[in-house]
């Protein structure tokens, strides 16, 4: 698992001050949004309709997580879908070992999985998926 990054020191300051802007533009304008632009909403907006079905609402227990991995990334899983490998997979994203998985924690969880699609597809051109 990749190093979690604890503050987005790497953005420049002028970006961060825009951010709030882009935010509340976001909101009041989702059908405009790029495809990328809803892509973060949707990590986003994702992760919280699963963490706020019980306990700290911030955060996925192990059940919330299995549920998240089971309805929005099956194809992730394949056919290892036994508890093992769900306890697997939460040991290897809950970084600071509290048995829970926080927004960051998750975060870089679909970085690697992104950059794992990304490294896939750099192998195999041909496959890429295409844009519209
Ligand atoms: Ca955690």
């Amino acid at each position: 698992m990749a190093r979690v990054v604890t503050s987005p020191h790497i953005l420049p300051c002028s970006l961060l001050d825009r951010f709030g802007v882009w935010l509340l533009w976001f909101r009041e304008h989702p059908k405009m949004a790029s495809p990328l632009e809803k892509a973060l909403e949707v990590m986003v907006t994702t992760f919280h309709n699963y963490s706020g079905k019980e306990g700290d609402k911030f955060k996925l227990n192990k059940a919330e997580l299995k549920e998240l991995l089971l309805k929005e990334l099956p194809g992730f899983l394949g056919k290892k879908k036994d508890e093992t490998n769900f306890q697997r997979i939460m040991s290897n994203l809950d970084n600071n070992k509290d048995n829970e998985v926080d927004f960051q924690e998750y975060a870089v969880f679909l970085a690697c999985v992104a950059m794992m699609c990304n490294d896939f597809f750099q192998g195999y051109p041909d496959k890429m998926p295409r844009g519209k």
